[in-house]
């Protein structure tokens, strides 16, 4: 933290007067930068090691071996940026074996357990059941009960750790016209999906996640909102949908299926990433900023007419992979988009855009919406990382402390994270 007031002090001069000039021209800024201290963004375990395509995966040096290390490089995140409070595992890729020292590392750096994710789209050794065909969609009773069984475990673990919500994401499919009956797939899925229902603790959440293909390229039994949240409906008022960015076909609208699902108070989350093409994890941000912004947007309208506190209802996640990118470096890039999305969003001029769209007048609804997207709102992040004894500039102090090549020290040079 020597090292944070250093680094700071060196910028304070010049962010007073960025962050004075927007105090002048946004009345709401001490509001905006007191919602952006309150936000935090859970980071997924499987994305702090270098990733890869199923052409080749080059890790990075230093990279977490255990859970441990994992929790440390999210608290280091957490340190700089102040924003990423939590972090979301997938099981069997961690495993708390001993949920109570990990749980204590964890509150040490004030890390919460996000939602827990199982993991019924591969094989693990000495399983019974082969998952080849699907999970709990699969024609076979048995293999149904296999993976029934993992999601309850998966609660379980959860339990041990403080967390309070399940994320199911599904690979069920097929890839074949012919291969399956879709009425027969969806009902499977849905009975397998009340069973582990049944188990939930009373607080807890279910959150469903759609995606339109891959692994299979024919048809995801749970292959978008429309899907989801008929599951989520017939399960009832613990199950709702996760919205995973890059799992929509070219061009959707996500911000609209974002609105509607909030109205039906069925939005239970989100894995944020970007995409050019598919499901391509990217950095948030990277390339399609303005479709998060009106994502961000819808958010915050729809969450003030529900009377929602932005920072505790939703579950606010990354689902990145990284090739070519120093992880930890990417978080740090990821985690400042969202929030600058959110920013702009709560930039917005609520009462003229009402106006502008009660009395058809398109050009100024637009200009609103534009104005706050085209406002520079990072002096308003950097305060917020100030005031929570973050750094202003969590990128530079990781480069200029050389933070990589401690972990490395630390790691070793060969080192594979465990996940995708
Ligand atoms: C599937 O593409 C997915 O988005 C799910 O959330 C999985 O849990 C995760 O990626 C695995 O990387
Ligand atoms: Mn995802
Ligand atoms: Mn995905």
């Amino acid at each position: 933290s020597g090292s944070i007031q250093a680094h700071n002090d060196s910028l304070l001069k010049d962010h007073v007067r960025r962050f004075d000039f927007l105090r002048e021209n946004i009345p709401a800024a001490e509001d905006i930068v007191s919602k952006l201290i309150a936000f935090q963004v859970a980071i997924p375990s499987w994305a702090l090691g270098t990733g890869g395509t199923r052409f080749g995966r080059f890790s990075g040096p230093g990279e977490p071996g255990t859970l441990e290390e994992k929790i440390l490089d999210v608290a280091l995140l957490h340190q700089l940026n102040r924003s990423s409070g939590a972090i979301s595992l997938h099981i069997p890729w961690d495993i708390p074996d001993h949920p109570d020292s990990i749980r204590s590392l964890a509150d040490k750096y004030g890390i919460r357990f996000d939602a827990v994710n199982s993991n019924t789209f591969q094989d693990q050794p000495g399983q019974a059941q082969s998952y080849k065909f699907g999970s709990l969609q699969h024609v076979d009773k048995a293999v149904r009960k296999q993976a029934i069984e993992h999601n309850i475990e998966v609660i379980r673990h959860g339990v041990a750790l403080g967390s309070n919500t399940l994320t199911v994401w599904l690979a069920d499919g097929s890839c074949f016209p012919g291969q399956l009956n879709f009425r027969r797939a969806f009902l499977n899925t849905l009975e397998s999906l009340q069973e582990i229902y049944a188990a939930l603790p009373a607080d807890w959440k279910m959150l469903v996640e759609y995606k339109a293909y891959e692994p299979n390229f024919y048809s995801t039994t749970v292959g978008d909102w429309g899907q989801s949240h008929l599951l989520a409906s017939k399960l009832g008022n613990k199950a709702y949908t996760l919205v995973d960015l890059g799992h929509h076909h070219p061009n959707t609208n996500i911000e609209q299926i974002v609105s509607l699902l909030l109205m039906e108070g069925k939005l239970g989350g989100f894995h944020f990433n970007d995409s050019k093409y598919g499901d391509d994890d990217l950095t948030v941000g990277s390339i399609k900023p303005y479709q998060l912004f009106l994502i961000f947007n819808e958010l915050v309208e729809g969450m003030d007419a529900r009377k929602m506190d932005h920072a505790l209802e939703l579950a606010w996640m990354i689902d990145a992979s990284h090739n070519v990118k120093d992880p930890l470096e990417d978080l740090l890039q990821s985690v400042e988009a969202i929030l600058l999305a959110y920013a702009q969003a709560l930039l917005v001029d609520r009462q003229s855009l009402y106006h502008a769209q009660q009395e058809n007048d398109v050009v100024k609804a637009q200009e609103i919406l534009q104005d706050a997207f085209r406002t520079d709102c990072r002096p308003l992040l950097a305060e917020a990382r100030l005031r929570s004894g973050g750094a202003l500039h969590p990128l530079g102090i990781f480069r200029d402390m050389q933070l990589r090549r401690t972990l490395t020290e630390q790691r070793g040079i060969h080192t594979v994270a465990t996940g995708l």
